[in-house]
């Protein structure tokens, strides 16, 4: 029934919707419907047409407006006005900013010393255009150095790309139809949400479902199975895997003798893991490996969504390439549901040199900074700076190093050295911009143009601002194109808008772009199953259980358990082993300062198994001290069925300045790197932990 009080009022404006992507670093990509009434975003959707999204958002997204229209949003340039580090800012103009940016800027260039100014910058947003286009071509022209982009997934992407010649695999919709899904270093519940749509089909339709993880996560809770190994120690188990296949003769022998190469010499190195040695190795049953191998052998199709929790260890490299052995191994691949899937983001042709234009480099070779050592590049290391100078300006945007980086200690350190020239683009004024000498407000999704590839499936999604930017807040592209504009940089790229910048990251008949307009996402055509009949992108054209590429750079052609640089057992000090893993309501450090959310988490946390508690004398709920030759973290302890005995669990990634004690997990965590792809090694790390005192010092 219609009041009269509706009726007398105004007809309410008339709304509309706009069509986007999630810029968020997570594998689902999902297309986005925004309302938006008297240019105000009134509501934000998961879009019902696109099926992988099939109009269902997670938690976090759902809250994208609260956190668009967050009061604590950065709104305008502001300039450091405090000592480094403070957080204490006073407002200037985008002319003032951007003429002081570019002069310290130009400085560096004009005293030929353009290496000693490093970009720093992640997947805060995963379009082409705000996170790998202007930015790359201003820092190409600049002669800047250049950036080692390897905080989350090279060592697994560099695994997978010498066994199966890229980041490719199964797509993730046939995940429905499969009988048997290894769900190997995921929590698919937290990050991978629209891939657990799929796994639930075929568990109704009568699959199995095994989660090999450390931590009994909520998808463990949802499993049949749950392999609860020891961080770093997945190597192993897919070894003895390959043993029983082996010795038990579930194999495809057709496939490998037509597929596979290397094969006489992987049986070899299988043969000497028989499941007694990697059960020691794991710390879970033999009897659980012979029975998960029986499985892998037995059941078609079998189906393996790998994620990157697992290469977060010094052997994540060849722990990704062993387990990317096994289904050539059964020859799962003939079937689209049976596979694996770590990645899906080289079945994307993007046209990288037209968005970052390398050619800009014009012959120089800057040196490279890795990202995941940077609290030892900006305090000095030699080896971090690669012989180069020291870093004199950071140039920091989609991304937050103070929290998210190893060894956050001496990040900080980094950041807050005083001759250091530190420019931060962010939407809030995070760890990181607490150390901006410039923080440059930046837009959110709804208020720019963007154009997305995914990692989980095999879309190409437009993003278009829905609304207006927030008080001054600018694109990121918008800011290097200025600045370029500045420093007399006169190419004609450096005038591409965002818009054509959305267009350059394609080639022309590259993607269906008509139907990318029209209803915001277009299907790249890909085969149903890619390796079928072999075809892989590698040298070969073979599934490389040898290769030939790492054995000529003096390393191990077979894959290998490489320990973890921290072994249990290997330190008495500090006897168990920290793992971070994403808590399912943030992304990264992204949503910490979203209340709604942070209130769900609550305060940071260990969990701990009721053993490892007991007995140092830990209840749940007490307040406790993290600690390792690296530093200390204080949190809360919760003593928790998820943990394992001797396995912790800090989730991430907090904002330090939202702890207890200015620290996050990464205080713990450090900077040597894994045995493929230079990677960071977060969940390599030994610790142990003591009772402290609330607020006070340690008991
Ligand atoms: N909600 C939410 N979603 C996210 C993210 C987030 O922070 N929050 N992060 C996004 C990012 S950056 C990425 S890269 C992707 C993928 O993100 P991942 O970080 O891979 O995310 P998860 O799948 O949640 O977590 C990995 C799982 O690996 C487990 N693990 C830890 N060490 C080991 C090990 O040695 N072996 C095995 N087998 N398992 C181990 C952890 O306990 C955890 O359950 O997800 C994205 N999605
Ligand atoms: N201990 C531990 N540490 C980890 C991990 C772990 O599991 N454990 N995971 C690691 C992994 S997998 C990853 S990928 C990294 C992630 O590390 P980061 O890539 O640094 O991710 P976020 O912490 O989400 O920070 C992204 C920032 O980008 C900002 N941003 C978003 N969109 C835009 C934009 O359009 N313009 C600008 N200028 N800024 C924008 C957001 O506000 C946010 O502050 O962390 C790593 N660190
Ligand atoms: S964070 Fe992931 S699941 Fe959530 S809306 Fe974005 S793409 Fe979808
Ligand atoms: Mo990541």
């Amino acid at each position: 029934m219609v009041s009269a009080a509706v009726v007398s009022s105004p007809p309410p404006a008339p709304s509309h919707t706009v069509l986007g992507a999630c810029p968020h670093d997570c594998p689902d990509t999902c297309a986005l419907v925004t309302t938006v009434q008297d240019g105000v975003a009134v509501k934000l959707q998961g879009n019902p047409a696109h099926p992988h999204t099939a109009g269902v958002l997670c938690t976090k997204v759902s809250r994208y407006i609260e956190r668009s229209t967050h009061p604590e949003r950065v709104l305008y340039p502001m300039k450091r006005s405090g000592p480094k580090g403070s957080g204490q800012f006073e407002r200037v103009s985008w002319e003032t900013a951007l003429d002081a940016i570019a002069t310290r800027l130009q400085d560096f260039a004009n005293s030929n010393n353009s290496a000693a100014i490093l970009p720093y910058s992640y997947a805060g947003t995963m379009g082409l255009v705000q996170g790998e286009s202007m930015d790359r071509r201003f820092f190409h022209k600049l002669g800047a150095s250049l950036l080692d982009r390897t905080i989350c997934s090279t060592a697994g992407g560099e695994g997978l790309t010498q066994t199966l010649g890229g980041k490719v695999g199964m797509r993730v919709e046939f995940f429905a139809e499969a009988k048997l899904i290894l769900i190997w270093g995921s929590n698919s519940i937290a990050s991978n949400l629209h891939f657990w749509r799929h796994a639930q089909a075929a568990k109704r339709a009568g699959a199995k479902l095994v989660c090999i993880d450390p931590r009994k996560t909520e998808t463990a809770d949802k499993c049949d199975v749950h392999v609860a190994l020891l961080p770093g120690t997945d190597g192993a188990l897919a070894l003895a895997l390959m043993h029983e296949l082996i010795v038990h003769d579930w194999l495809d022998h057709d496939y490998i003798a037509r597929h596979t190469l290397g094969w006489d010499a992987l049986r070899e190195r299988a043969l000497q893991w028989p499941p007694e040695r990697a059960a020691a190795v794991c710390g879970v049953p033999a009897a659980q490996i012979a029975d998960l191998a029986r499985d892998y052998g037995l059941t078609k199709p079998a189906a393996i969504r790998l994620n990157y929790g697992m290469q977060r260890v010094h052997g994540g490299g060849n722990a990704a390439r062993a387990i990317a052995c096994l289904p050539a191994l059964v020859g799962a691949w003939r079937d689209r549901a049976g596979g694996l899937l770590l990645s899906s983001s080289g079945a994307f042709p993007v046209d990288r040199a037209a968005l970052q234009r390398p050619d800009l480099l014009a012959g120089r070779q800057p040196r490279t900074i890795n990202m995941s050592c940077i609290g030892d590049a900006l305090t000095g290391d030699a080896q971090a700076l690669s012989g180069g100078p020291p870093v004199g300006a950071v140039v920091v945007y989609n991304s937050n190093p103070v929290a998210v980086a190893p060894e956050s200690g001496k990040v900080a350190a980094g950041f807050a050295r005083d001759d250091l020239f530190t420019v931060v683009l962010e939407q809030f004024q995070t760890d990181t911009a607490d150390y901006a000498d410039y923080l440059l407000p930046a837009t959110v999704q709804i208020e720019h143009w963007d154009i997305h590839t995914s990692y989980g499936h095999t879309d190409v999604l437009l993003n278009r601002p829905a609304v207006a930017p927030r008080g001054e807040a600018r694109s990121n592209a918008w800011v290097f194109r200025e600045l370029a504009r500045r420093m007399g940089f006169d190419e004609p790229c450096f005038s591409d808008d965002d818009e054509a910048l959305c267009a350059a990251a394609f080639a022309p008949g590259a993607i269906d772009v008509a139907q990318m307009h029209a209803q915001g996402f277009t299907t790249l055509r890909l085969p149903d199953a890619p390796f079928a009949d072999g075809n892989f992108p590698t040298p070969s054209g073979r599934c490389e259980f040898f290769s030939a590429r790492l054995a000529a750079q003096g390393m191990d052609g077979l894959p290998n358990h490489v320990p973890n640089h921290e072994a249990v057992g290997s330190s008495t000090a500090f006897p168990l082993a920290m793992i971070s893993p994403p808590a399912r309501n943030f992304l990264n450090s992204t949503f910490v300062n979203v209340t709604s959310l942070r209130a769900i988490e609550g305060e940071p946390l260990l969990e701990i198994h009721a053993d490892d508690a007991a007995a140092r004398g830990i209840v749940d709920g007490a307040m406790v001290r993290v600690f390792n030759q690296r530093g200390e973290h204080r949190c809360r302890a919760e003593v928790s069925r998820r943990a394992r005995p001797g396995v912790v669990h800090g989730l991430g990634i907090w904002w330090r300045k939202l702890g207890f004690d200015g620290t996050n997990v990464n205080q713990l965590t450090s900077q040597r790197l894994t045995d493929l792809g230079r990677g960071p090694t977060f969940y390599d790390c030994l610790v142990e932990v003591q009772p402290a005192v609330e607020g006070g010092d340690a008991a």
